[in-house]
């Protein structure tokens, strides 16, 4: 017997030998005279075979979710996919569950309302396919940080309570700071800035809060933002193209280390060579005229109208991702930088993935005047950021970056629509539990 419990993934190299594996019964399916065991463990699910030919114990020792180790011979077999099958020696009960699953897990998927697959999450997150969704989204987060590190940026850990809203607006969590007022942080703006002036290239994986009333599919109350900020650059495009290269770094990425998950979430990945660009403008203007619907709001996407845009895109360049550059200033938070040419415009991007945005980024204001002008001229109390405008009137270069939201990221790469799936223990303005 191979005196070490193995992965898995290890099985193949140990056909003709006894192992020792663990993992939870996620399936026991009976056929006559024998029945198939299907074991969770880490990662995938492993098959076995019961057979009281071999088996020395009564199958009815198993519940399913009881966690276990099993001994087994791994015997080739050239009708099984895997070219070998797992034949069950013996099982050690660790433990048994007190009472029944309330909801069908181990299909192929959890056939229920969104509602109670968010109620049961501990469990419904144990479904082979649920939790392959985050496998993925642990291999975007990897991909996203590899990159990066590669490009020399470095890795920050900024507050989550803070003195101010970084991105305008009422939505914003107060909380009460020892009898001060204090915040959630919208979005580490502030911090990645200050760190620019340190590090040059910074980035920063980490939750922020955002009080939106909005109930709708793409919105949460927490959600999770890949960050990052870069100084010396020429102009917001470097963004773009920075930003361009890690999409691309990453699908390669995922299809190398995640191709169990992609195979199992039927996830085709899109390519990411070039990613046009369109004006703001001049994108409201083709929507309008290919659809032949009416203008109403001149400064800002209905959401609709990103969906419309990126089908036009789609249909004209074969690529599904768009980035939307030049947004109103109105628009933008008072950091962004104005376009020189035109001061109704700033330097800005979003980023459009299969009709819906994932990344807001630009171009910053680095020079002091300039900043506490625009602060003024949209009525800011400019001494509430002093501690902010710090890095602007001791000298910062040219900067600029971006925040993706990785829910959003992550379910259009599989092609689905709500944010909640892509979240763990997702925060809605109906939810806080689990
Ligand atoms: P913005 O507020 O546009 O920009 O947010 C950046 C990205 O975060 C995602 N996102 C959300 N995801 C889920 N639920 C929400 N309620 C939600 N709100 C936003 C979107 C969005 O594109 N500081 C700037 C970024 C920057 O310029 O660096 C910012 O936070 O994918």
């Amino acid at each position: 017997i191979v005196n070490k419990t193995i992965e898995a993934e290890e099985i193949e190299n140990y056909i003709g030998q006894k192992i020792k594996i663990h993992g939870s019964i996620y399936k026991i399916r009976k056929m006559s005279g024998f029945a198939f065991v299907l074991l969770r463990t880490k990662r995938k699910i492993v098959q076995c075979v019961y057979n009281e030919e071999f088996s020395q114990f009564d199958l009815n020792l198993l519940k399913e979710e009881s966690s276990v180790y099993v001994t087994a011979n791994v015997v080739k077999e050239e009708r099984s996919k895997t070219g070998w099958e797992l034949r069950i020696l013996e099982a050690k009960v660790l433990s048994m569950p007190q009472e029944e699953l309330p909801i069908v897990i181990n299909n192929k998927i959890v056939d229920t309302s969104m509602e109670n697959l968010l109620d049961f999450r501990p469990i419904t997150l144990r479904n082979e396919k649920e939790r392959a969704i985050f496998k993925l989204q642990e291999g975007i987060c990897n991909g996203f940080r590899t990159f990066l590190l590669g490009q020399k940026f470095t890795e920050i850990h900024t507050p989550k309570i803070v003195y101010a809203g970084a991105e305008g607006g009422a939505n914003i969590f107060k909380l009460d700071y020892f009898g001060k007022e204090a915040y959630l942080a919208q979005s580490p703006q502030f911090y990645k800035q200050m760190m620019v002036g340190v590090f040059e290239r910074v980035f920063e994986i980490a939750p922020v809060f955002r009080a939106e009333k909005h109930d709708t599919s793409r919105h949460l109350n927490e959600y999770t933002s890949v960050d990052f900020e870069m100084g010396y650059i020429e102009s917001f495009e470097d963004i773009m193209e920075m930003e361009t290269k890690m999409l691309q770094f990453i699908m390669d990425y995922l299809q190398e280390t995640y191709s169990y998950e992609l195979e199992l979430l039927k996830v085709a990945l899109p390519d990411v060579a070039e990613i046009p660009s369109i004006k703001f403008k001049e994108a409201k203007e083709l929507i309008s005229k290919e659809y032949k619907r009416e203008i109403k709001d001149f400064d800002d996407f209905e959401p609709e109208e990103e969906k419309l845009l990126s089908k036009i895109i789609e249909k004209n360049t074969g690529s599904h991702f768009v980035f939307v550059t030049h947004y109103p200033s109105k628009k933008r938070p008072f950091y962004a930088k104005e376009d020189r040419n035109n001061q109704e415009e700033t330097l800005s991007f979003d980023l459009l993935f299969r009709g819906l945005e994932i990344t807001t980024g630009g171009q910053r204001i680095h020079d002091y005047n300039e900043q506490v002008e625009k602060m003024k001229k949209r009525q800011m109390t400019v001494e509430l950021f002093e501690s902010y405008l710090m890095m602007h009137k001791y000298g910062m270069p040219p900067h600029g970056g971006l925040g993706l939201g990785l829910e959003r990221f992550t379910i259009k790469l599989l092609n689905q629509d709500n944010v909640r799936l892509a979240t763990l223990f997702p925060r809605d303005i109906h939810r806080v539990t689990p």
